[in-house]
């Protein structure tokens, strides 16, 4: 995976070679303003902006109007969400009817196009996939449809699929699909043409950048062999001993006693919180390192209190971002919070397992080790990086850029035998005999549409408003929701919610309303904004506000700050990769007339000075 996103086409060569932009879910650069690992320098904006001076053409797909920058003047497709299937599948269909799909790039360089091919034109299920039939799931015009498949097979034309298309019921299928209708037009491998996998989700997609494998922390070997995909923690909390099926394979959810979390917050992330909640009272104790006392803390036995990476020199320096920038704390450690390292090892100190952990090292030992074997590596690979000293002199260092512009798969499309991907066939698989070997019913052996569990064009639906929780923009997720920057975004102390003005005039509400968004699972309290920018009958609340239920503890508590998690759905995207499905969400929205209750979710714990709270030995 991440070998692909490292490798996408870069920006420079979309700029000299691309005509024809289409992105599902548009090119967010609120999003490229992190990478993991540290952004050295924003390279979105500006390669998008040079993009549209270039003249080309750009098509937001997306329910979102913002998710593409003004600047590059896009045609908007205001597509009902989780319907990009069908629209790539209509794509692919006018291609295919049409004569417009290249033949020789499915021949050389995939596999399985004509077992794909019968699913397309309805000789296995009796529904062709044409524009009609994609128009009436996604509400796009079928001509809209049928025009941009022949744009796109008369032009160098670059598909880009957002992140936020996983986070969906079936979210395999978009990527899927979008790969087969790249692979029909033929020009993956092809300067500015092909496929991008989310362009400025992070900085570094698209970066025309050169990249290290950098050394990191070694991490020993963990005796327990139980896993489960992330997204699946509370049903694993629920029913241990239960089974779960994962990417072909069969397994159990353990039992577990203790949680120990340290960097991610699930109260955040994770999908419907009121069942979180219920599933959190399963283990005896909780222990979390935490910089901020955010729902995490607030739902832990035990905090260990961490620095933030202000308070510690580090190196900042990532596989994914050229920069290498040595990094010096910019305050003294607060209080009594220790560094997760200094906590981890004085753990394992009292377990008698301080040198088997440590390796004799601190955390300046490691950071000096991580740099030197990394500059070693680098130079075999003929990169050569200053020595210690004279980075932490100089304070940063750049990996010189590749001089051929980057290019997804072009090892590969130049000699597929001697550069063969890591499928089994060695191919681009448009149908793939090990999943199909899986016998799911969620994820069949090729790409494919299927209803999503919730969304826009359910008949029967309760809720008829689609929620879509994206990334915020003021923030990173739940980080520094506290802070000013992210306080002066909300509307009356609560998170922002976007409606189109049909949608409002139908509630009666004005901009600056506080309104309850609820479903069967959840409700939460947020701050309206009318825009004609979102589709209507769709609705925006970022993700990010922390969890603030008015009852703590009771089951279904109404959150008074907005955290859209309340009314997500806990389900896996399929049983093949069981992702979250955060997107596939319906909701209700009315007025809210009662009293205002308190914002409390940023309210610091009562702390008891130290002689109180701890003896001496305890300190130590
Ligand atoms: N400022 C900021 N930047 C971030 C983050 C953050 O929290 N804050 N988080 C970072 C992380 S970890 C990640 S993974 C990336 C995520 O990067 P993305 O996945 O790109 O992020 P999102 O903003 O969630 O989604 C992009 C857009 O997809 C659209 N969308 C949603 N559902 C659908 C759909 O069904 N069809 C179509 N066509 N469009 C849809 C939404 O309108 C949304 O604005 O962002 C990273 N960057
Ligand atoms: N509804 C909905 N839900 C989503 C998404 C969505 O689009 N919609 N997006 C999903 C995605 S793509 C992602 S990546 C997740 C993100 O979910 P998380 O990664 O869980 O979210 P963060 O808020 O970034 O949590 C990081 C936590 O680590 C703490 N922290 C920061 N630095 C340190 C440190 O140095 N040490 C320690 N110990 N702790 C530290 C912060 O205080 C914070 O509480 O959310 C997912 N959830
Ligand atoms: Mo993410």
């Amino acid at each position: 995976m991440y070998d692909l996103l490292s490798t996408t086409t870069s920006w420079p060569s979309v700029i000299e070679n691309t005509r024809l932009f289409v992105a599902f879910g548009g090119i967010p650069l609120k999003n490229g303003q992190i990478n993991s690992g540290g952004v050295g320098r924003h390279i979105q904006r500006e390669s998008i902006t040079k993009a549209a001076e270039a003249g080309i053409e750009f098509v937001n797909i997306s329910p979102i109007r913002g998710d593409m920058d003004r600047v590059v003047k896009a045609e908007w497709f205001a597509a009902r969400p989780g319907a990009d299937v069908a629209i790539l599948l209509g794509i692919a269909y006018t291609l295919y009817t049409h004569g417009l799909h290249d033949q020789r790039f499915l021949e050389h360089y995939t596999v399985g196009f004509e077992r794909f091919l019968p699913y397309l034109l309805g000789q296995t299920d009796g529904v062709e996939k044409d524009s009609e039939w994609a128009s009436g799931i996604s509400g796009l015009p079928a001509g809209d449809i049928e025009m941009l498949a022949r744009r796109m097979a008369s032009t160098r034309t670059m598909i880009s699929v957002s992140w936020a298309l996983t986070r969906q019921d079936h979210g395999e299928q978009p990527f899927w699909a979008a790969l087969a209708v790249a692979a029909m037009l033929g020009q993956i491998g092809l300067p500015g043409g092909g496929i991008g996998f989310g362009y400025s989700a992070t900085n570094s997609v698209g970066d025309q950048a050169g990249r290290l494998k950098s050394t990191a922390l070694p991490q020993g070997k963990n005796a327990v062999k139980d896993f489960i995909p992330v997204a699946r923690i509370s049903d694993m909390l629920l029913n241990p001993g239960g089974s779960f099926e994962y990417n072909g394979q069969q397994a159990t959810y353990p039992d577990i006693h203790i949680v120990y979390w340290a960097g991610g917050n699930p109260f955040h992330h994770h999908q419907d919180l009121n069942r979180m909640v219920k599933a959190w009272r399963k283990p005896d104790t909780v222990i979390v390192h935490e910089w901020s006392w955010n729902a995490l803390a607030k739902h832990a036995d035990i905090v260990l209190p961490c620095t933030t990476p202000l308070e510690r020199d580090d190196l900042a320096f990532s596989p994914r971002d050229p920069y290498v920038i040595a990094m010096q704390k910019v305050s003294e450690q607060l209080g009594q919070c220790r560094n997760d390292y200094e906590i981890l090892s004085g753990i394992a100190k009292v377990m008698n397992r301080e040198d088997e952990f440590t390796e004799g090292r601190s955390a300046a030992n490691w950071i000096r080790w991580i740099y030197n074997t990394t500059r070693e590596r680098a130079g075999k690979q003929g990169v050569e990086m200053p020595d210690y000293e004279t980075i932490q002199r100089d304070g940063w260092y750049k990996v010189p850029a590749p001089k051929d512009n980057i290019i997804t798969l072009a090892a590969f499309c130049q000699d597929p035998q001697k550069h063969p991907l890591s499928t089994k066939s060695g191919k681009i698989e448009l149908f793939c005999d090990q999943i199909d070997g899986f016998n799911y019913d969620d994820c069949l052996g090729h790409p494919s549409w299927m209803e999503p569990c919730e969304w826009l064009g359910n008949a029967t639906a309760k809720y008829l408003l689609h929620l879509i929780s994206n990334q915020p923009v003021t923030r990173l997720h739940s980080q520094l929701d506290h802070g000013s920057h992210s306080r002066q975004s909300k509307i009356n102390g609560r998170e922002p919610m976007t409606i189109n003005p049909k949608d409002a005039a139908q509630r009666g509400l004005t901009t600056g309303d506080v309104v309850r968004i609820f479903n069967d699972r959840g409700a939460c309290l947020t701050g309206v904004i009318i825009d004609d920018q979102i589709r209507s009958g769709v609705i925006q609340l970022s993700t990010g506000a922390w969890f603030d239920p008015q009852e703590p503890g009771v089951l279904g508590s109404l959150c008074k700050h907005g955290n859209p998690n309340v009314l997500t759905m806990d389900k896996g995207t399929s049983r093949l990769a069981q992702g979250p499905i955060a997107h596939s969400c319906l909701v209700q929205v009315e007025r809210y007339t009662d009293n205002l209750p308190e914002v409390t979710a940023f309210e610091p714990p009562e702390i008891e000075p130290p002689e109180s709270s701890m003896s001496d030995k305890v300190r130590g």
